[in-house]
């Protein structure tokens, strides 16, 4: 039987704001499945989102949503789980969003550990305000502004969460679209902070200012940059040129924030 996702979609905010092609619909398809098999409650879950075309995400899904001011999902995620630590929290945005105004907020919510999910949707780009570069935009490649190439090097995400702590980090790409679900699934059911990149596409604002003739060349370049880990070492240096590794990226196990805060609070009021 088909899987129905219509009972995880808030009645009547269909049909989305997303373009046609966009990757972000792809994503949440995987989140919901994903909720779906880790057997989630609508009622004790937090979907929290900054600003932008992927932050619209979490208005579609009925679930406990907030939809929140751009760059400050970590910050408003944090106050909802160390309100209501029994909560499951997950948090979903842009590579604008989350590494460019919400970068600082990305750091130290990977630093802190809390048990939360932050799912990135990668596109390279701000799609929703007509195609800035962001930290993501790799180089030389064309934006609003940076007509003449982008000269930045971008940010490699997973590196930067795992080089701030978080305890769980994964990548997946819109073109594996029945990946997406498992990596979200392992990260939710990781105790810690785990991010989970997904590179997608931006047709719109990104694709077209870059040459890509059409979505499935965008897609078809997500399929061919995408290197399994397992795969990837059995790679050459030289033949990973130009790839992008994919699958569970760091596990670990560290100490949960919210149990942690817990006991200092135990400590104060035992000290009285
Ligand atoms: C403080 C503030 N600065 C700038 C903006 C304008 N703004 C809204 S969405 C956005 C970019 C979002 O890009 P990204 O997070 O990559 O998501 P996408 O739209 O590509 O999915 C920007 C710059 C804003 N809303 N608030
Ligand atoms: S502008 Fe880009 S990111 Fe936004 S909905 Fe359209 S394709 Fe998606």
């Amino acid at each position: 039987m088909a899987f129905d996702y219509d009972k995880y979609i808030r009645p009547g905010k269909l049909p989305h704001i997303w373009c046609p092609g966009c990757g972000h619909g792809i994503v949440m398809k995987g989140l919901i499945r994903a909720i779906d098999t880790c057997g989630l409650k609508k009622e004790n879950t937090a979907i929290v989102s900054g600003i932008g075309c992927a932050s619209r995400l979490p208005g579609y899904m009925d679930c406990c949503t907030l939809h929140t001011a751009h760059g400050r999902a970590a910050a408003f995620a944090t106050g909802v789980k160390m309100a209501k630590p029994e909560m499951d929290v997950i948090l979903v945005g842009g590579d604008g969003d989350g590494t460019a105004i919400g970068g600082n907020h990305f750091i130290h919510a990977c630093r802190r550990n809390i048990n939360m999910t932050y799912i990135i949707l990668n596109n390279n780009i701000y799609g929703m305000t007509g195609g800035q570069f962001s930290p993501c935009t790799p180089t030389g490649a064309k934006a609003s502004t940076t007509p003449y190439g982008n000269p930045d090097p971008g940010f490699d995400i997973a590196k930067l969460a795992i080089g701030a702590g978080a305890s769980f980090v994964a990548r997946g790409t819109a073109f594996h679209a029945n990946q997406i679900d498992k990596l979200i699934a392992e990260a939710i059911q990781h105790k810690g902070f785990s991010v989970v990149e997904i590179l997608d596409d931006c047709p719109t604002t990104y694709g077209r200012r870059n040459k890509f003739k059409s979505v499935i060349e965008m897609m078809n370049r997500l399929k061919e940059i995408a290197v399994p880990v397992k795969a990837a070492e059995k790679m050459s240096p030289e033949q990973l040129v130009g790839k992008v590794l994919t699958g569970v990226l760091h596990k670990e196990e560290k100490p949960e924030y919210t149990e942690e805060y817990a006991k200092v609070i135990q400590r104060s009021q035992a000290a009285k």
